[in-house]
C-alpha cells in the first residue's frame, strides 16, 4: 500500500515494494583521515555527522524489507579502471593508489575501501563497486534495480556534491523517484551540501526530492 515520504518540493508517495536505500560511498577513504577524502585536502571529520542518520534509515529500511544498495568508489589495483585524468590529481604522493596508512588509496581490497563499520553491508545486501562517481556508470546497479522492479530510491551518503548528485542526476535520467535524504548526506565543503540539495528540489524537484532521517523513517513506519 502506498506511504507518503514528507519532501521538498512536495511529498511522495512510494510503495515500500518498489523502494530501494541506496547509501553512496560512506567508506574509510572518505570518511577517516588517511584515506582518499583527506589527500585531496579535505577535513574529513567533516562527514561524521551523516553516518548516525545513515544508520538510523538503513534500521528502518532494514525493518521495513526494503532493498537496501551499497555502493563504493574505487579501482582495481592494476588501475586497468581508472582513467589517466583521475590518477593525474592531487599530491603525487598521495593519488589513487599510493601507499597510504589505509592501505593503497581508493583500491579495492584495501582497508581504506571498506564502508565504515556503523554501516557495514549485511550478507545479502547488493555491493555495488563504482569506479565513477555515478553508480550507473559501469556498474550493475541498474540490473540489480529492475530485478526488483524498483521505481523509488532513497539515496543518502557522501559527498553531497560530487557521488550523490551524479547518482541522482543519472538515476533521474533513467526515470526514478528520488529522495535525497539531506543529514544523512555529507560534504567537505558545507555550502556545497547546501546547494547540492537546493539544486535536487529546485524548479519543482528538477532532479528529485529532498527528506530528512526523520521524515524518511516515519514514512517508513507507516507503510504497510
Ligand atoms: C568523491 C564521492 N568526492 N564519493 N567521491 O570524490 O563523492
Amino acid at each position: 500500500m502506498p506511504s507518503v515520504i514528507e519532501a521538498q518540493p512536495s511529498p511522495l508517495p512510494f510503495d515500500a515494494s518498489r523502494t530501494a536505500l541506496v547509501i553512496i560511498d560512506m567508506q574509510r577513504d572518505f570518511l577517516e583521515p588517511g584515506g582518499f577524502g583527506e589527500s585531496l585536502g579535505n577535513d574529513v571529520s567533516l562527514l561524521a555527522a551523516a553516518v548516525p542518520p545513515c544508520r538510523a534509515v538503513l534500521d528502518a529500511a532494514r525493518a521495513a524489507g526494503l532493498l537496501v544498495v551499497h555502493t563504493r568508489e574505487g579501482h582495481c589495483p592494476d588501475l586497468s579502471d581508472a582513467p589517466p585524468a583521475k590518477l593525474e590529481r592531487g599530491e603525487p604522493t598521495a593519488r589513487i593508489g599510493q601507499p597510504g596508512p589505509m592501505g593503497r588509496i581508493l583500491i579495492r581490497g584495501e582497508p581504506g575501501h571498506d564502508i565504515v563499520p556503523a554501516l557495514a553491508p549485511r550478507p545479502g545486501e547488493p555491493v555495488v563497486d563504482k569506479p565513477g562517481k555515478g553508480a550507473f556508470y559501469a556498474t550493475d546497479l541498474a540490473d540489480i534495480l529492475a530485478a526488483r522492479t524498483i521505481a523509488t530510491l532513497l539515496v543518502c551518503g557522501v559527498t553531497t556534491e560530487v557521488c550523490v548528485h551524479t547518482t541522482v542526476r543519472e538515476a533521474n535520467d533513467r526515470g526514478y523517484r528520488c529522495v535525497v535524504i539531506a543529514d544523512a548526506c555529507g560534504s567537505y565543503i558545507p555550502e556545497f551540501h547546501e546547494a547540492g540539495l537546493a539544486m535536487i528540489k529546485a524548479q519543482g524537484g528538477i532532479f528529485g526530492w529532498v527528506s530528512d532521517s526523520g521524515s524518511v523513517i516515519a514514512a517508513l513506519g507507516r507503510h504497510g
